[in-house]
């Protein structure tokens, strides 16, 4: 286990980026930039935190109820979900979202971008662990670019001999003034599967505003979609490659009591979720040998 003084000396960037360990065990990396700050737990390559300095408020979410510990998901910032999204196709008995996000990765290179960013990349190392729920060999690589925009670029490489498919998301946690205060544009006409409404699938009719329990997947569409949220007076603009599906998901009341973990009482009413995966239809079919890499990048304007 490298410890967080190896990691400082090997990738530490003065001033800008620092490992430090958390009281639960778990090394969390501090980015701090003439941009933006960030934190990213190693665990999980679990990006928690994200506030461009021109931004008052975070642009990622975390609950105030989010712990950390070992082979525990966080509640917000960015869970990587891999190598499935949501349950697994056949054993119930498996972690919802894949085993990525509450497994050990390993920091394997940092550095400054041009524009005085900062990289980060990291890898996830299959173990007899994730040999168990997944027998293939597959190096995943998560690369976060911290500044004004976040880049981040989650690759699957089959470093096999057979094809494997994969479902996956980064489910990120937006944060919001207030769900009924923001509507999510760029997203009419596609269609989507409505997981509370029973499974039909629906085709999206201008914008999404909410006022119920939402969860969607939004299939076979490829489009840059936004958060616009009247009272911060901002929209958050959310791009993507190598991915075909968009997740939009609000627990609401109901559902935010049983998960416990979203900030009581309300502190569901902060966060939207606006997902950039490929589920479902889009699941992904990845040859012997070769690589897929799904991108997203955050970015703000006024509104
Ligand atoms: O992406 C939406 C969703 O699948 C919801 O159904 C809800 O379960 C959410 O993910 C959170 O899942 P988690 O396993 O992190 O509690």
């Amino acid at each position: 286990m490298t410890t967080v003084q190896q990691l400082n000396t090997q990738f530490g960037i003065d001033k800008h980026l620092s490992f430090c360990e958390d009281v639960s065990g778990l090394i969390v990396a501090e980015i701090s930039n003439p941009q933006a700050t960030a934190s990213l737990c190693l665990q999980g390559a679990h990006l928690m935190a994200w506030q461009p300095r021109s931004q008052s408020v975070p642009v990622v979410w975390l609950s105030r109820d989010a712990k950390l510990a070992a082979g525990k998901s966080i509640r917000g910032g960015v869970p990587v979900c891999w190598p499935w999204f949501g349950a697994h196709a056949a054993e119930s008995g498996f972690p919802a979202h894949g085993f990525a996000r509450t497994m050990p990765w390993r920091v394997i290179e940092s550095g400054k971008e041009p524009n005085g960013a900062t990289r980060l990349t990291l890898r996830l190392e299959e173990n007899e662990k994730t040999r168990v729920q997944w027998p293939h060999d597959a190096r995943l690589e998560l690369t976060v670019i911290v500044g004004e925009t976040l880049r981040m670029e989650l690759s699957t490489e089959n470093t096999g001999e057979s094809d494997f498919v994969i479902s996956e998301a980064l489910h990120t946690y937006f944060k919001i003034s207030d769900i009924g205060a923001v509507r999510v544009s760029g997203l009419a006409g596609c269609d989507y599967w409505d997981k509370v409404g029973g499974s039909a699938l629906n085709k999206q009719d201008g914008a999404i505003s909410f006022a119920s329990e939402t969860d969607r997947v939004y299939i076979n569409t490829a489009t840059e979609c936004s958060i616009e949220d009247d009272r911060l007076g901002r929209r958050i603009r959310i791009a993507k490659s190598g991915s075909l599906s968009t997740v939009v998901w609000t627990p609401w009341t109901a559902k935010a009591e049983r998960m416990g973990d979203l900030g009581q009482p309300d502190g569901w009413r902060e966060m939207l979720c606006v997902e950039s995966a490929n589920a479902i239809e889009n699941i992904v079919r990845i040859a012997a040998g070769t690589r897929h890499t799904m991108v997203v990048e955050y970015c703000t304007e006024p509104l």
